[in-house]
Protein backbone atom coordinates (compact mmCIF):
# COMPACT_ATOMS: atom_id res chain seq x y z
CA UNK A 1 0.00 0.00 0.00
CA UNK A 2 1.28 3.52 -0.90
CA UNK A 3 0.65 6.03 1.18
CA UNK A 4 1.68 10.74 1.18
CA UNK A 5 3.97 11.11 3.61
CA UNK A 6 5.60 14.96 4.84
CA UNK A 7 8.63 15.42 6.10
CA UNK A 8 10.64 18.98 7.39
CA UNK A 9 14.55 19.91 6.56
CA UNK A 10 16.17 22.38 8.50
CA UNK A 11 19.42 23.74 9.03
CA UNK A 12 20.82 26.30 10.99
CA UNK A 13 24.62 25.87 10.94
CA UNK A 14 26.61 27.15 8.03
CA UNK A 15 26.75 25.91 5.23
CA UNK A 16 22.89 25.96 5.11
CA UNK A 17 22.35 25.61 1.85
CA UNK A 18 24.42 22.96 1.06
CA UNK A 19 23.00 20.77 3.78
CA UNK A 20 19.77 21.60 2.63
CA UNK A 21 21.15 20.78 -0.79
CA UNK A 22 22.58 17.57 0.03
CA UNK A 23 19.32 16.66 2.56
CA UNK A 24 17.31 17.26 -0.92
CA UNK A 25 19.51 14.84 -3.18
CA UNK A 26 20.02 12.43 -0.21
CA UNK A 27 16.23 12.32 1.04
CA UNK A 28 15.26 10.73 -2.63
CA UNK A 29 18.16 8.44 -3.19
CA UNK A 30 17.33 6.96 0.62
CA UNK A 31 14.06 6.83 0.20
CA UNK A 32 13.06 6.33 -3.08
CA UNK A 33 15.97 4.44 -4.54
CA UNK A 34 14.54 3.19 -7.71
CA UNK A 35 12.94 6.98 -8.91
CA UNK A 36 9.00 5.58 -8.51
CA UNK A 37 7.53 7.91 -6.89
CA UNK A 38 6.26 11.57 -6.99
CA UNK A 39 8.35 14.39 -5.53
CA UNK A 40 7.04 17.76 -4.17
CA UNK A 41 8.98 20.54 -2.48
CA UNK A 42 8.21 23.51 -0.76
CA UNK A 43 9.95 26.81 -1.69
CA UNK A 44 12.96 27.30 0.63
CA UNK A 45 12.11 29.43 3.91
CA UNK A 46 14.43 31.62 6.20
CA UNK A 47 12.67 31.32 9.47
CA UNK A 48 13.65 32.85 13.11
CA UNK A 49 14.73 30.11 15.83
CA UNK A 50 12.00 29.16 18.21
CA UNK A 51 13.33 27.73 20.92
CA UNK A 52 16.49 26.19 22.08
CA UNK A 53 19.51 28.89 23.40
CA UNK A 54 19.65 32.41 22.90
CA UNK A 55 22.00 33.59 19.75
CA UNK A 56 21.31 30.78 17.34
CA UNK A 57 21.53 31.72 13.93
CA UNK A 58 18.48 31.65 11.44
CA UNK A 59 17.06 28.63 9.88
CA UNK A 60 16.70 27.38 6.53
CA UNK A 61 13.56 25.23 6.23
CA UNK A 62 11.66 23.28 3.71
CA UNK A 63 9.29 20.41 3.38
CA UNK A 64 8.64 17.67 0.96
CA UNK A 65 6.15 15.33 0.42
CA UNK A 66 6.32 11.75 -1.27
CA UNK A 67 4.25 8.83 -1.77
CA UNK A 68 5.82 5.83 -0.49
CA UNK A 69 5.30 1.98 0.35
CA UNK A 70 7.55 1.75 2.99
CA UNK A 71 6.64 1.56 6.95
CA UNK A 72 6.25 4.67 8.91
CA UNK A 73 9.21 3.38 11.73
CA UNK A 74 11.24 2.53 8.43
CA UNK A 75 11.09 6.02 6.85
CA UNK A 76 12.03 7.02 10.38
CA UNK A 77 14.89 4.82 10.65
CA UNK A 78 16.26 6.37 7.48
CA UNK A 79 15.84 9.92 8.29
CA UNK A 80 17.91 9.12 11.31
CA UNK A 81 20.51 7.78 9.25
CA UNK A 82 20.57 10.21 6.67
CA UNK A 83 21.16 12.90 9.98
CA UNK A 84 24.18 11.48 10.77
CA UNK A 85 25.52 11.34 7.66
CA UNK A 86 25.20 14.95 7.01
CA UNK A 87 26.96 15.57 10.32
CA UNK A 88 24.30 15.70 13.04
CA UNK A 89 26.00 16.19 16.45
CA UNK A 90 22.81 15.76 19.05
CA UNK A 91 23.39 18.06 21.86
CA UNK A 92 21.26 20.15 23.64
CA UNK A 93 17.22 20.25 22.90
CA UNK A 94 16.44 22.54 20.14
CA UNK A 95 20.06 23.67 20.16
CA UNK A 96 21.74 24.78 16.22
CA UNK A 97 21.35 21.73 13.82
CA UNK A 98 23.04 20.79 10.39
CA UNK A 99 20.30 19.27 9.81
CA UNK A 100 17.22 17.89 10.75
CA UNK A 101 14.58 15.83 9.36
CA UNK A 102 11.17 15.37 11.11
CA UNK A 103 8.41 13.16 10.17
CA UNK A 104 5.44 15.23 10.10
CA UNK A 105 3.24 13.09 8.49
CA UNK A 106 2.78 9.62 7.28
CA UNK A 107 -1.18 9.29 6.15
CA UNK A 108 -3.87 9.04 8.46
CA UNK A 109 -1.79 7.20 10.38
CA UNK A 110 -1.87 8.10 14.16
CA UNK A 111 0.87 6.44 16.29
CA UNK A 112 3.22 7.38 19.56
CA UNK A 113 5.93 4.82 20.78
CA UNK A 114 9.09 5.68 22.04
CA UNK A 115 11.37 6.31 18.58
CA UNK A 116 8.23 7.87 16.53
CA UNK A 117 5.32 9.75 17.27
CA UNK A 118 3.11 11.05 13.75
CA UNK A 119 1.67 13.41 13.71
CA UNK A 120 4.48 15.34 14.91
CA UNK A 121 3.78 16.68 18.21
CA UNK A 122 4.40 19.92 17.26
CA UNK A 123 4.35 20.62 13.64
CA UNK A 124 0.79 22.64 14.19
CA UNK A 125 2.08 24.96 16.33
CA UNK A 126 4.99 25.99 14.03
CA UNK A 127 5.43 28.63 11.26
CA UNK A 128 8.28 27.64 9.88
CA UNK A 129 6.07 23.72 9.08
CA UNK A 130 3.43 25.04 8.26
CA UNK A 131 4.13 27.91 6.07
CA UNK A 132 5.64 25.46 3.84
CA UNK A 133 3.36 22.43 4.20
CA UNK A 134 0.78 24.77 3.51
CA UNK A 135 2.09 25.48 0.37
CA UNK A 136 2.61 21.57 -1.13
CA UNK A 137 -0.45 20.32 0.69
CA UNK A 138 -2.92 23.19 2.01
CA UNK A 139 -5.79 20.56 1.71
CA UNK A 140 -4.16 17.75 3.84
CA UNK A 141 -5.84 16.85 7.05
CA UNK A 142 -4.15 17.06 10.34
CA UNK A 143 -5.58 12.98 11.30
CA UNK A 144 -5.85 14.44 15.24
CA UNK A 145 -6.74 17.97 15.05
CA UNK A 146 -9.66 17.51 11.46
CA UNK A 147 -8.32 20.41 10.25
CA UNK A 148 -6.81 21.11 7.28
CA UNK A 149 -3.04 22.44 6.60
CA UNK A 150 -4.08 25.81 5.15
CA UNK A 151 -6.79 26.42 8.06
CA UNK A 152 -3.73 25.27 11.04
CA UNK A 153 -1.85 27.73 9.10
CA UNK A 154 -4.39 30.95 9.43
CA UNK A 155 -4.96 29.73 13.15
CA UNK A 156 -1.59 30.67 14.09
CA UNK A 157 -1.21 33.49 11.75
CA UNK A 158 -4.36 35.06 11.75
CA UNK A 159 -4.11 35.68 8.28
CA UNK A 160 -5.95 33.60 5.51
CA UNK A 161 -5.69 33.99 1.99
CA UNK A 162 -8.76 34.19 0.09
CA UNK A 163 -7.29 34.50 -3.58
CA UNK A 164 -4.18 34.64 -4.82
CA UNK A 165 -2.78 37.07 -6.67
CA UNK A 166 -1.09 35.75 -9.89
CA UNK A 167 2.25 36.80 -10.74
CA UNK A 168 4.78 37.11 -8.37
CA UNK A 169 6.31 33.54 -9.34
CA UNK A 170 9.80 34.80 -8.92
CA UNK A 171 9.40 36.12 -5.15
CA UNK A 172 12.40 36.16 -3.36
CA UNK A 173 14.78 35.24 -6.12
CA UNK A 174 17.85 37.08 -7.48
CA UNK A 175 18.71 37.86 -11.01
CA UNK A 176 21.64 39.68 -12.88
CA UNK A 177 20.41 41.44 -15.69
CA UNK A 178 23.58 42.48 -17.83
CA UNK A 179 23.48 45.96 -20.03
CA UNK A 180 19.55 47.04 -17.85
CA UNK A 181 20.27 50.39 -18.22
CA UNK A 182 18.20 51.39 -21.28
CA UNK A 183 15.98 49.21 -23.82
CA UNK A 184 15.38 44.89 -23.81
CA UNK A 185 17.95 45.10 -20.97
CA UNK A 186 15.71 47.39 -18.82
CA UNK A 187 12.42 46.23 -19.60
CA UNK A 188 13.77 42.46 -18.67
CA UNK A 189 14.61 43.88 -15.50
CA UNK A 190 11.57 45.92 -14.62
CA UNK A 191 9.81 42.09 -15.80
CA UNK A 192 11.40 40.18 -13.35
CA UNK A 193 10.72 43.19 -10.57
CA UNK A 194 7.16 42.67 -11.26
CA UNK A 195 6.95 39.04 -10.57
CA UNK A 196 8.75 39.62 -7.56
CA UNK A 197 12.41 39.14 -8.09
CA UNK A 198 15.15 41.21 -6.58
CA UNK A 199 17.49 42.60 -9.43
CA UNK A 200 20.81 43.52 -9.96
CA UNK A 201 21.37 46.58 -12.39
CA UNK A 202 24.32 46.40 -14.78
CA UNK A 203 25.59 49.09 -17.18
CA UNK A 204 29.18 50.11 -18.32
CA UNK A 205 29.55 53.65 -17.24
CA UNK A 206 26.02 55.93 -16.33
CA UNK A 207 25.91 55.73 -12.60
CA UNK A 208 22.65 57.91 -13.29
CA UNK A 209 21.27 55.47 -15.72
CA UNK A 210 21.44 52.62 -13.94
CA UNK A 211 19.96 54.17 -10.51
CA UNK A 212 17.02 55.13 -12.39
CA UNK A 213 16.20 51.43 -13.44
CA UNK A 214 17.19 50.60 -9.97
CA UNK A 215 14.65 52.61 -8.30
CA UNK A 216 12.01 51.72 -11.07
CA UNK A 217 12.77 48.13 -10.02
CA UNK A 218 12.40 49.11 -6.43
CA UNK A 219 8.71 50.65 -7.34
CA UNK A 220 8.13 48.06 -9.03
CA UNK A 221 8.17 45.36 -5.62
CA UNK A 222 11.84 43.84 -6.02
CA UNK A 223 15.09 44.65 -4.09
CA UNK A 224 17.89 46.86 -6.31
CA UNK A 225 21.82 47.58 -6.54
CA UNK A 226 23.67 48.76 -8.80
CA UNK A 227 26.73 47.15 -10.37
CA UNK A 228 28.53 49.02 -13.47
CA UNK A 229 31.35 46.93 -15.12
CA UNK A 230 32.45 47.05 -18.44
CA UNK A 231 32.65 43.72 -20.18
CA UNK A 232 34.95 44.45 -22.73
CA UNK A 233 37.46 43.69 -19.88
CA UNK A 234 37.70 40.13 -18.37
CA UNK A 235 39.42 41.38 -15.37
CA UNK A 236 36.09 43.85 -14.65
CA UNK A 237 34.09 40.16 -15.57
CA UNK A 238 35.54 38.52 -12.86
CA UNK A 239 34.87 41.44 -10.64
CA UNK A 240 31.22 41.50 -11.77
CA UNK A 241 30.76 37.73 -11.33
CA UNK A 242 32.29 38.00 -7.35
CA UNK A 243 30.03 41.20 -6.40
CA UNK A 244 27.15 39.83 -7.59
CA UNK A 245 27.40 36.57 -6.35
CA UNK A 246 27.84 38.57 -2.86
CA UNK A 247 25.21 41.05 -2.44
CA UNK A 248 22.46 38.63 -1.54
CA UNK A 249 24.75 35.57 -1.23
CA UNK A 250 23.66 34.03 -4.64
CA UNK A 251 22.11 34.02 -7.39
CA UNK A 252 19.01 32.21 -9.27
CA UNK A 253 18.76 34.22 -12.60
CA UNK A 254 21.23 35.79 -14.76
CA UNK A 255 20.51 37.30 -18.22
CA UNK A 256 23.30 37.98 -20.45
CA UNK A 257 21.45 40.88 -22.03
CA UNK A 258 24.55 43.19 -22.66
CA UNK A 259 25.93 43.35 -26.44
CA UNK A 260 28.33 46.41 -28.09
CA UNK A 261 26.20 48.50 -29.33
CA UNK A 262 27.77 48.92 -33.15
CA UNK A 263 24.59 50.37 -34.94
CA UNK A 264 24.39 54.43 -33.07
CA UNK A 265 26.61 56.98 -31.98
CA UNK A 266 30.52 56.88 -32.87
CA UNK A 267 30.13 52.75 -33.11
CA UNK A 268 28.29 53.19 -36.25
CA UNK A 269 31.42 54.92 -38.15
CA UNK A 270 33.67 51.94 -37.24
CA UNK A 271 35.35 49.66 -39.26
CA UNK A 272 34.13 46.13 -40.11
CA UNK A 273 36.65 44.62 -38.13
CA UNK A 274 37.02 46.98 -35.28
CA UNK A 275 32.92 45.74 -35.33
CA UNK A 276 33.34 42.30 -34.92
CA UNK A 277 36.17 42.51 -32.34
CA UNK A 278 33.87 44.65 -29.99
CA UNK A 279 30.90 42.00 -30.68
CA UNK A 280 33.10 38.73 -30.01
CA UNK A 281 34.66 40.17 -26.93
CA UNK A 282 31.22 41.64 -25.32
CA UNK A 283 28.35 39.49 -27.15
CA UNK A 284 30.25 36.13 -27.55
CA UNK A 285 33.60 36.16 -24.81
CA UNK A 286 31.76 38.60 -21.77
CA UNK A 287 28.45 35.98 -22.23
CA UNK A 288 30.40 32.89 -22.37
CA UNK A 289 32.50 33.81 -19.59
CA UNK A 290 29.77 35.38 -17.25
CA UNK A 291 27.12 32.16 -17.96
CA UNK A 292 30.32 29.50 -17.33
CA UNK A 293 31.12 31.17 -13.94
CA UNK A 294 27.81 31.93 -12.75
CA UNK A 295 26.44 28.61 -14.09
CA UNK A 296 29.33 26.51 -12.15
CA UNK A 297 28.25 28.12 -8.76
CA UNK A 298 24.48 28.02 -9.94
CA UNK A 299 25.05 23.97 -10.01
CA UNK A 300 27.60 24.13 -6.83
CA UNK A 301 24.77 25.54 -5.20
CA UNK A 302 22.46 23.27 -6.53
CA UNK A 303 19.77 25.20 -8.99
CA UNK A 304 19.41 28.80 -11.07
CA UNK A 305 18.36 29.93 -14.51
CA UNK A 306 20.53 31.24 -17.02
CA UNK A 307 19.05 33.02 -19.92
CA UNK A 308 21.28 34.57 -22.95
CA UNK A 309 20.18 36.79 -26.01
CA UNK A 310 20.67 35.63 -29.38
CA UNK A 311 18.78 37.13 -33.02
CA UNK A 312 16.88 35.12 -34.73
CA UNK A 313 18.03 35.94 -38.57
CA UNK A 314 21.56 34.30 -37.06
CA UNK A 315 19.98 31.43 -38.34
CA UNK A 316 18.27 32.00 -41.94
CA UNK A 317 20.98 34.50 -42.87
CA UNK A 318 21.02 38.65 -43.08
CA UNK A 319 22.36 40.70 -46.11
CA UNK A 320 25.00 43.02 -45.24
CA UNK A 321 27.88 44.21 -42.72
CA UNK A 322 25.32 43.87 -39.90
CA UNK A 323 23.99 41.06 -41.16
CA UNK A 324 26.93 39.03 -41.43
CA UNK A 325 28.20 40.29 -37.88
CA UNK A 326 25.78 39.74 -35.82
CA UNK A 327 24.66 36.46 -37.62
CA UNK A 328 28.42 34.96 -36.28
CA UNK A 329 28.80 36.32 -32.96
CA UNK A 330 24.94 35.99 -31.76
CA UNK A 331 24.88 32.71 -33.99
CA UNK A 332 27.60 31.50 -31.64
CA UNK A 333 26.03 32.76 -28.60
CA UNK A 334 22.64 30.24 -29.44
CA UNK A 335 25.08 27.79 -29.79
CA UNK A 336 27.21 28.47 -26.97
CA UNK A 337 23.77 28.19 -25.34
CA UNK A 338 22.95 24.45 -26.32
CA UNK A 339 26.32 23.50 -25.01
CA UNK A 340 25.94 25.04 -21.97
CA UNK A 341 22.47 23.88 -21.14
CA UNK A 342 24.15 19.79 -21.21
CA UNK A 343 27.16 20.82 -19.15
CA UNK A 344 24.84 22.60 -16.15
CA UNK A 345 21.85 19.82 -16.32
CA UNK A 346 20.34 18.94 -14.43
CA UNK A 347 20.54 21.73 -11.51
CA UNK A 348 20.91 24.69 -13.79
CA UNK A 349 18.67 25.42 -16.93
CA UNK A 350 20.47 27.48 -19.80
CA UNK A 351 18.38 29.01 -22.76
CA UNK A 352 18.82 31.49 -25.45
CA UNK A 353 15.80 34.42 -26.38
CA UNK A 354 16.34 35.61 -30.13
CA UNK A 355 14.37 38.70 -31.09
CA UNK A 356 13.45 39.55 -34.15
CA UNK A 357 12.65 42.76 -35.30
CA UNK A 358 12.12 45.13 -31.85
CA UNK A 359 12.00 48.73 -31.82
CA UNK A 360 15.07 49.81 -29.58
CA UNK A 361 16.92 53.02 -30.12
CA UNK A 362 18.16 51.77 -33.76
CA UNK A 363 14.47 51.36 -34.64
CA UNK A 364 12.84 54.06 -33.55
CA UNK A 365 15.14 55.98 -35.65
CA UNK A 366 15.35 54.03 -39.20
CA UNK A 367 14.55 54.76 -42.45
CA UNK A 368 10.85 54.23 -43.61
CA UNK A 369 12.31 51.66 -45.77
CA UNK A 370 13.19 49.93 -43.06
CA UNK A 371 9.65 50.46 -41.76
CA UNK A 372 7.97 48.95 -44.63
CA UNK A 373 10.48 45.95 -44.39
CA UNK A 374 9.90 45.17 -40.49
CA UNK A 375 6.37 44.86 -41.67
CA UNK A 376 6.96 43.07 -44.90
CA UNK A 377 9.12 40.50 -43.10
CA UNK A 378 6.94 40.43 -40.59
CA UNK A 379 3.85 37.86 -40.43
CA UNK A 380 2.07 40.13 -36.89
CA UNK A 381 3.14 43.27 -39.31
CA UNK A 382 4.80 45.64 -36.64
CA UNK A 383 7.92 45.84 -34.74
CA UNK A 384 8.03 44.01 -31.33
CA UNK A 385 8.26 46.19 -28.47
CA UNK A 386 10.93 45.32 -25.78
CA UNK A 387 8.18 44.65 -23.09
CA UNK A 388 7.58 41.50 -25.81
CA UNK A 389 10.88 40.24 -25.18
CA UNK A 390 11.05 40.52 -21.34
CA UNK A 391 7.46 38.61 -20.72
CA UNK A 392 9.12 35.84 -22.89
CA UNK A 393 12.28 36.18 -20.53
CA UNK A 394 9.83 36.63 -17.47
CA UNK A 395 8.73 33.47 -18.49
CA UNK A 396 11.66 31.42 -19.29
CA UNK A 397 13.33 31.95 -16.35
CA UNK A 398 10.47 31.42 -14.02
CA UNK A 399 9.81 27.88 -12.92
CA UNK A 400 6.68 27.54 -15.40
CA UNK A 401 9.36 26.72 -17.38
CA UNK A 402 10.70 24.06 -15.24
CA UNK A 403 11.38 21.72 -18.23
CA UNK A 404 12.86 23.67 -21.13
CA UNK A 405 16.61 23.94 -21.21
CA UNK A 406 18.91 24.15 -24.43
CA UNK A 407 16.38 25.58 -26.31
CA UNK A 408 16.29 28.81 -28.46
CA UNK A 409 13.04 30.86 -28.57
CA UNK A 410 12.57 33.06 -31.10
CA UNK A 411 10.53 36.33 -30.02
CA UNK A 412 10.17 37.45 -33.77
CA UNK A 413 6.56 38.02 -34.73
CA UNK A 414 5.97 35.09 -36.39
CA UNK A 415 8.83 35.86 -38.67
CA UNK A 416 9.43 32.53 -41.11
CA UNK A 417 11.07 35.04 -43.93
N1 LIG B 1 13.67 23.24 14.73
C1 LIG B 1 13.65 23.03 16.03
C2 LIG B 1 13.59 24.11 17.02
N2 LIG B 1 13.47 25.39 16.43
N3 LIG B 1 13.26 26.85 14.63
C3 LIG B 1 13.19 27.06 13.32
N4 LIG B 1 13.00 28.31 12.84
N5 LIG B 1 13.29 26.04 12.42
C4 LIG B 1 13.47 24.75 12.82
O1 LIG B 1 13.58 23.84 11.98
C5 LIG B 1 13.53 24.48 14.23
C6 LIG B 1 13.41 25.59 15.12
C7 LIG B 1 13.67 21.68 16.58
O2 LIG B 1 13.78 20.73 15.64
MG1 LIG C 1 12.69 19.32 14.53
MG1 LIG D 1 14.20 16.12 14.61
Amino acid sequence: MTVTAYVSIGSNVEPRRQYMHDAATLLPEQLDPDGKYEWHWSSTYETAPVGGPAGQGPYLNEVVGFTTDLAAPEIMRRLLELEAKLGRVRQERFGPRTIDLDLLLYGDLVHHDETLTVPHPRMHERLFVLQPLAEIAPGVVHPVLKRTIADLLADLTGTRIISASPGRELTGKTALVTGSTSGIGRAIALELAAAGANVLVNGRHSVEAAEAVAADVRRAGGKSAVLLADLRDPEECRRLVDRAWDVWEWLDILVNNAGADTLTGEAAKWSFERKLEELLTVDVKATMYLSRSIGRRMKDEGGGVILNMGWDQAEIGMEGDSGELFAATKGAVMAFSRSLALSLAPEVRVNCLAPGWIQTEWGKNASSAWHKRVKRETPLQKWGHPDDVARMARWLVSPAAGYVTGQVVRCNGGAVR
